[in-house]
């Protein structure tokens, strides 16, 4: 019971830093994704896709979310956008503690919108708000046919999911109708992208979908 207890206290002070940080956001006119999925879908690559596609309209910024390296950090400026990297050590989700240290480090004046890179999974950052405006779900087609089904609680809080690496969908034997399929009976009102996020395609009918600001 103690237990129970003391997790319910960690869910609710994370949800007052997740309100906090949304409040700071919106303050500051910010519109903040927070881009989760399993490890290797392809988020680094889809921000970097939309980064390509909208850095001369809008002021990003991206906070990068990993377990000990820079490496996503590195390839994100690339782009020459600001990035501050959150390293969680072996924690397996962002915490909107953690979200609000590195918001606090960017000029918020010089941002408009903010891509958050969670840690790479499809679990764990599903039960961790961080105080974003939507969410964005990028899996992938190498990960098998049942990824949407087997994962309801990341599923029904996304606001968009891009299907990643389409182009392996012949090589996998995977419809990609399937999937949305599977994702319109968990979550009817989720749009749903499929996406390369080596050559970009899909990614401008993604930004549309996500109805970001350009
Ligand atoms: N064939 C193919 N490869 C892709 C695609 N998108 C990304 N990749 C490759 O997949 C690998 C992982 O991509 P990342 O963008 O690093 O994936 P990630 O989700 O950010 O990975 P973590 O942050 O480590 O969880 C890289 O080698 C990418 O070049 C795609 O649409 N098709
Ligand atoms: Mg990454």
């Amino acid at each position: 019971m103690e237990i129970v207890k003391i997790g319910k206290e960690a869910m609710k002070k994370n949800e007052n830093f997740a309100d906090k940080n949304n409040k700071l956001l919106t303050d500051n006119d910010i519109f903040a994704v927070d881009v989760m999925g399993s490890v290797g879908s392809g988020k680094t690559s889809i921000i970097k896709q939309i980064i390509k596609k909208l850095k001369n309209k809008q002021r990003i910024g991206v906070i990068a979310g990993d377990l000990t390296t820079e490496i996503d950090a590195r390839r994100i400026e690339e782009e020459g956008v600001p990035v501050i990297q959150i390293q969680t050590g072996r924690v397996c989700h962002l915490d909107a503690g953690l979200v609000q240290k590195a918001i606090t480090k960017f000029n918020l004046a010089d941002i408009d919108l903010l891509f958050i890179e969670n840690v790479g999974n499809l679990i764990c950052p599903a039960g961790c708000p961080i105080g974003a405006h939507m969410e964005l779900v990028v899996t992938s087609v190498t990960e098998g046919p049942y990824m949407i089904q087997k994962h309801p609680p990341m599923f029904q809080r996304a606001d968009t999911v891009a299907m990643n690496k389409i182009d392996f969908a012949e090589k996998m034997e995977i419809s990609i109708e399937n999937f949305k399929e599977d994702l319109s009976k968990i979550n009817p009102t989720s749009k749903f992208v499929g996406t390369n996020g080596l050559t970009g395609e899909g990614v401008e009918e993604l930004i549309e979908c996500m109805n970001l600001p350009q």
